[in-house]
């Protein structure tokens, strides 16, 4: 009873924007900042029941990553570090879109759990967006209407960072910021030892050159390096947002792979140097060389050659480590998978295919990557967009201890120990949780340090075929249904076929369209032996969409 007033006295200071109706998306809710203090407050209850529920720690994201930066959002991080389970994405739509105090307390009550002699805590974070702080206390009022539920503040963290402690809370390991950034660069270090003839004095390193997106990532990044020794790792950051730069604005890995041009602070001075690009909040990646001073053009390095990266030093450790030894069998068959989606492009699916890796392709969004790369025993994920990470199951890890320990007292091969030693650090730098920049950014330097490769070296591991992304603004993107893993059109009928005749007039042609689940549009993507026609055959496949 007590409750309900205090909802019912609560709700009234949030109420649903008139003709606002918010949905769940690929990743969580984005708009008009202005227009989401009625969602994070709901999302503050969704997350106290969410905690109820799994009787867990739970994490409440407020971010809008690499929107504008008058946008914000939410992501809810459930208790392993991932995203909020799918099953409970319509209870957070109808949640959000209740229209009255009433319908919120109905939903409430069909949902609620008993509590527990334990309180539960809600972790919340948030980016830099200066919305973030009213939106904060929005969310702690929705967390605190649940009795059992406590609101934590985190502060301002990137997105990973918060997935990263929610994940590592109900493990019951050390859960702070700081042990963070310390699991991170213990594991750099360690990676850095295990280079044959040492990772530190290897000729012909330059520094990296990070662009921060103005946002949160690039002031951690300058925390992490100035608290910890990140050996032989010179790291200049850019865009922090301390010079008065604007989130997102002309910079950041949206920007940079989507414009393929030097974002602000870039230029003349960075030529033939690696650079790497954040997005807003942290959890997306690409690096990218300046190639001619006479030029803003970009050589991008996207997801897919940062997913192929990691996939040769783990395949190579792995034959390393699995190598008989007098005879003796292994007794572990471990199961490598690569998971794209369709956005990957096709030059960079037909090496990995030539690695003689198994590629899948899954729906756009990281919930159904990272869903379907934990089926392997080592999972590695992409976006061509830079989001992505590396996963490694519980039964091979326990495997990989034990054989560490069984290789360190015998007198084996020291580089199988090592190979085991090294498969072990990557598993603590990168991020088990979701994608993460900065952990992505320090695996991708330990590689090409161990490889011995510039950054012009692994840029030319295969080429991108020519491709052309647009959006087609729509009455209904809903119209618009796909199947298999969004490469086919099911729904309008007769549109399919008509993209397969297009497509045909084209060498190495590919295309597809889909709703956005972020944006109001249809989202078109072609690819063709030359980008003329990638261009052309992306707009005839506009035409038919519209
Ligand atoms: P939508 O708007 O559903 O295409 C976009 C990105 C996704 C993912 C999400 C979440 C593309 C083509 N799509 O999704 O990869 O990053 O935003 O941020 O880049
Ligand atoms: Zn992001």
């Amino acid at each position: 009873e007590e409750q309900r007033s205090l909802l019912l006295s609560t709700a009234s200071r949030f109420p649903l924007p008139q003709g606002f109706k918010p949905s769940y998306g690929t990743a969580g809710f984005r708009a008009e900042a202005s227009l989401l203090p009625s969602t994070l407050y709901r999302m503050g209850i969704l997350g106290a029941l969410r905690a109820l529920k799994t009787q867990s720690v739970i994490g409440i994201m407020i971010t809008a990553s690499h929107n504008q930066v008058s946008d914000n959002g939410v992501k809810i991080v459930d208790p392993t570090g991932g995203m909020l389970s799918q099953d409970w994405e319509p209870f957070a739509d109808s949640l959000a879109n209740a229209p009255t105090a009433d319908c919120l307390i109905q939903l409430i009550s069909d949902k609620i759990e008993r509590c527990g002699e334990k309180k539960v805590e809600v972790l919340v974070g948030r980016d830099t967006r200066p919305s973030g702080p009213s939106l904060l206390e929005a969310t702690k009022l929705g967390i605190g209407l649940i009795i059992g539920a406590v609101a934590i503040d985190v502060g301002i963290l990137t997105t990973p960072q918060l997935h990263w402690m929610v994940r590592a809370s109900n493990c019951s390991t050390r859960a702070a910021e700081f042990d963070y950034f310390e699991q991170l660069s213990m594991s750099f270090r360690c990676l850095m030892d295990l280079i044959p003839g040492g990772g530190e004095s290897i000729e012909g390193f330059h520094k990296l050159v990070v662009d921060g997106a103005n946002g949160v990532g690039g002031e951690k990044l300058l925390v992490l390096k100035e608290m910890l020794n990140l050996k032989g790792l010179e790291l200049e950051v850019r865009n922090t947002g301390s010079g008065g730069g604007v989130l997102n604005e002309g910079v950041g890995a949206d920007f940079v792979q989507k414009e393929k041009v030097v974002p602000s602070g870039f230029g003349s001075q960075d030529v033939g140097i690696r650079c790497a690009s954040l997005d807003g909040d942290a959890d997306r990646f690409v690096y990218f060389i300046v190639p001619s001073k006479n030029s803003d053009k970009i050589e991008l390095v996207d997801g897919d050659k940062i997913l192929s990266l990691f996939a040769i030093f783990i395949k190579e450790q792995l034959s390393i480590l699995m190598k008989k030894t007098d005879g003796a069998g292994n007794d572990y068959q471990c199961r490598i998978g690569v998971v794209q989606t369709a956005y990957a492009n096709g030059a960079s699916t037909d090496y990995l295919k030539q690695l003689g890796l198994e590629v899948v392709l899954t729906p756009t969004g990281v919930k159904h990557l990272h869903e379907k790369a934990a089926q392997y025993d080592i999972g590695i994920y992409f976006e061509a967009n830079g989001h992505g990470t590396v996963l490694f199951s519980e039964p091979f890890l326990h495997w990989l201890e034990a054989k560490n320990d069984e290789l360190s007292s015998g007198a084996q091969d020291p580089e199988q120990r090592n190979a085991a030693l090294r498969l072990l650090a990557v598993s603590k730098l990168i991020n088990q949780a979701i994608g993460d920049a900065i952990s992505g950014i320090l695996l991708v330097e330990a590689i090409l340090r161990h490889m011995k490769w510039s950054i012009h070296r692994w840029s030319e591991l295969y080429h991108d075929l020519p491709s052309k992304q647009l959006k087609v603004k729509v009455v209904d993107r809903t119209a618009v249904v796909t199947a298999n893993a969004e490469t086919e059109v099911v729904k309008p009928p007769g549109l399919q076929e008509a993209i397969n005749a297009e497509t045909a007039k084209y060498s190495k042609g590919r295309c597809f369209i889909r709703p956005s689940g972020t944006e109001d549009v249809i989202r078109v993507y072609a690819e063709a032996s030359t980008q003329d026609e990638a261009n052309t055959l992306a707009n005839s496949v506009a035409n038919l969409a519209d």
